[in-house]
């Protein structure tokens, strides 16, 4: 496939310390999309990163619902949400960036999950699926049709962030080779088939 410079972003989500191996909810070889993401991020003249970036005490975290454990599911005013471990809180070594990332290269990074009662999955809105993050009026002001999204996890946040793209009416390639899943009852084949059934393209690799 042919990066067209002017049309193309690069989408880096959430290459953080605590979806990697060691950190609080850590994704299974979540390290190996480093370099990968590195190699691609000279492909393209447009780099967007995004950051999960959740105040302490977030209402995603299962220690924020007594009773509750790390994985299973609470209904919230916006609908069901799965609940994680502590993660990525604000300013903490797990939140920031893997130390390996490239990320000189963008030009945006787009911080996501920071308002207390509500989480956020895509780059593009919360997951009440109406407030917006901005970033849909950054692509159409700056002439952009296309988004190659990488990072973690393939089944969460790429997932939600490619299908909102297509939503939006922007073309969405996921990059196989670097993205790695959580795969939590089944959210991998189920992101596989809503992500062909909205239109995103999947590529195992990127030459
Ligand atoms: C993510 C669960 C919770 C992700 C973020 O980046 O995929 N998953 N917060
Ligand atoms: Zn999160």
């Amino acid at each position: 496939m042919q990066i067209k410079a002017n049309e193309d972003l690069l989408l880096i989500i959430d290459v953080q310390n605590d979806f990697c191996p060691g950190g609080a909810l850590a994704v299974a070889d979540g390290d190996a999309v480093v370099p990968v993401i590195n190699r691609l991020s000279g492909l393209f003249d447009h780099v967007v990163l995004t950051q999960d970036w959740h105040p302490a005490g977030h209402s995603s975290f299962a220690s924020s619902h007594p009773g509750k454990a790390p994985f299973e599911s609470v209904t919230m005013p916006y609908g069901p949400q799965t609940l994680w471990p502590d993660h990525c809180i604000q300013g903490t070594p797990g939140a920031a960036f893997h130390p390996g990332l490239a990320t000189d290269k963008a030009q945006m990074i787009i911080r996501k999950g920071f308002r207390p009662a509500i989480d956020s999955y895509s780059a593009f809105f919360e997951n009440d699926k109406t407030t917006p993050t901005g970033l849909a009026g950054y692509l159409r002001e700056r002439g952009l049709k296309r988004v190659f999204l990488v990072g973690l996890a393939t089944d969460f946040c790429v997932h939600y962030s490619a299908v909102d793209a297509r939503r939006l009416g922007f073309a969405a390639v996921v990059v196989d080779d670097a993205c790695r899943g959580i795969d939590l009852g089944g959210s991998m084949a189920a992101a596989k088939a809503e992500g062909a059934e909205a239109g995103v393209i999947r590529m195992a690799e990127l030459a």
